[in-house]
């Protein structure tokens, strides 16, 4: 049935797709027949279907909204008393896994960072019991909710802090809709992670209605050297989150081809804006952390700015097959333990020294090439994380320490990263894709939502960004089923199944044996 519905849309969409060649002026500016190489791509433009914008997915007009999905984390849950809505939120500290087998200590709800989301209904009647387990005072604040002052939860300003071991009741009525987001109101405590998502519906679906409903929440964080405790208080950072993981750990968005589909962007970063791009897709922007665009003031963007403290909602037609990157487009959001892979770690291993001068610390090598031991970038510019000069670390926690994964055959990495990286003094090239993962890291990032992407997909996906998987119907079912064999690389066809390249690491599949460590200069993998 649901098939049915794809291809109808589908083909309603090409439909509207060919009715823009006759519509005039919009219409002339299409090279004939090039609209089979953009099924969907919609009518005129300010029409209905412009880019997708009104044109429906598979769910009929009228049905109540679909549920929301935050991918890595989970839903809280809600007992009803006296038509009220009662959740219980236990502010504490707790481990998050941000890679594969590294592991942070941060600060989150129950036992998830970020914390569990709310999910309700316009209209709701809610109560919302913070229990602190923390070992300083807390309070909760609602992002963008309009709720009677003393609800508020600006302690000092509106209420009594929360004392360690207390609790303290919320309770208010929904009375708007959409993307919306609970954190702590102590700055420090935000910088470790105190928020969670909070999503009210309107009580009838927007129209047309969405096939699938994704929410993420994006943060950044700077993880000192061999630490496992976010400081708070650097401006440098060097890890970035979607719902609590770095990429390529985020779990993928499987659609199905034919699906309209919001996403909604929330970032809670400490002070970087992130301008969210979408690969292959147009979309419209639909909502902000206020709620609902009217429809007269939609955009269409491929790449949109969520600025701190804001919320975007976006929605598109999933017309266009392929395993897409949704990611920020700011070149240092796109690594992970961004400083330390250039300079002294990636040539020694040693990792950068954190709190150079300005120059250093911004990455700016001073002397010798940049992969070099003495002269390469540091980590931060001595805003308070100054580990000395003296000392140098790697990045996050090390194998075999508190927070880091067993020591294992592989995780020794290698000396540089190819003579062509030291060509260029002072140049950091030759960066990407270098980041090696064991065959158990690898285990980890295959999930059954990974299932037929390229064998190295995730060679390049890093830091702040995700991947929306757009799938012909058949190929969805055969995914989201979990059964039967997926050949590597059905999800872009034409590509190949993917595979290593030049022997970066060990990128194999599980229970592989970790290539040998190679020599400096036989492991350029510009070969
Ligand atoms: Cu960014």
């Amino acid at each position: 049935m649901s098939t049915e519905h794809g291809r109808r849309a589908f083909i309603a969409a090409g439909a509207a797709a060919t009715g823009s060649l006759l519509a005039g002026a919009a219409g002339a500016q299409e090279k004939p027949g090039g609209h089979q190489e953009h099924a969907g791509h919609g009518g005129p433009v300010g029409g209905p279907n412009d880019r997708g914008k009104l044109t429906p997915g598979r769910r009929k007009a009228g049905e109540p909204p679909v549920p929301v999905e935050a991918p890595d984390v989970p839903k809280l849950k809600w007992e009803m008393k006296g038509g009220v809505k009662e959740f219980h939120l236990h502010a504490k500290h707790l481990r998050r896994e941000f890679l594969p087998g590294m592991w942070f200590d941060v600060w989150g709800y129950n036992d998830s960072m970020p914390g569990p989301t709310i999910e309700a209904v316009e209209g709701d009647r809610v109560r919302i019991v913070v229990h602190n387990e923390l070992p300083e005072p807390t309070s909760m604040h609602w992002h963008g909710l309009e709720v009677p002052i003393a609800m508020d939860g600006a302690p000092g300003l509106t209420q009594e802090p929360i004392m360690p071991g207390k609790s303290f009741t919320y309770e208010f009525t929904l009375h708007q809709n959409g993307t919306y987001f609970y954190h702590s109101h102590g700055a420090m405590q935000e910088g470790m992670g105190m928020v969670g998502l909070f999503v009210i519906h309107p009580k009838a679906a927007f129209e047309p209605p969405v096939d699938r409903d994704f929410a993420l929440v994006i943060q950044e964080w700077a993880i000192l050297p061999n630490a496992t405790v976010p400081n708070t208080s650097s401006m440098e950072f060097n890890f970035f989150t979607v719902n609590g993981r770095s990429a390529p750990y985020m779990t993928p968005m499987v659609v199905r081809q034919g699906d309209r589909v919001r996403l909604r962007m929330v970032n809670f970063s400490v002070i970087d804006h992130h301008p969210m791009h979408l690969h292959g897709l147009t979309f419209w922007v639909t909502g902000t952390e206020a709620g609902r665009i009217p429809e007269t003031a939609w955009w269409p963007m491929n790449t949109v700015l969520v600025g701190v403290a804001q919320s975007r909602d976006i929605e598109f037609v999933a017309n266009n097959p392929g395993d897409w990157m949704l990611h920020c487009h700011m070149f240092h959001h796109m690594m992970n333990h961004m400083t330390s892979m250039v300079g002294p770690m990636a040539s020694h291993l040693r990792g950068p020294t954190a709190g150079g001068d300005m120059a250093r610390g911004m990455g700016m090598p001073n002397g010798g090439h940049a992969l070099s031991g003495e002269y390469g970038a540091k980590l931060g510019r001595g805003t308070g994380e100054n580990t000395g000069e003296d000392r140098a670390v790697r990045t996050g926690p090390q194998p075999g320490q508190p927070g880091g994964m067993p020591a294992m055959p592989g995780m020794q990495g290698h000396e540089g990263h190819g003579a062509s990286g030291k060509v260029v003094p002072g140049f950091p090239q030759d960066m990407s894709m270098m980041d090696m993962y064991t065959p158990a890291q690898v285990a980890k990032l295959r999930r059954p939502e990974t299932r037929g992407m390229r064998k190295n997909w995730f060679t390049g996906v890093e830091g702040l960004m995700s991947v929306v998987r757009v799938l012909p119907p058949d190929l969805y079912d055969k995914v989201m089923s979990g059964k039967g064999e997926i050949p590597d690389g059905a999800s872009v066809p034409g590509s190949g199944p993917g595979g290593m390249h030049g022997g970066h690491g060990d990128h194999g599949k599980e229970g592989e044996k970790p290539a040998p460590k190679k020599e400096d200069g036989k492991h350029d993998h510009k070969q």
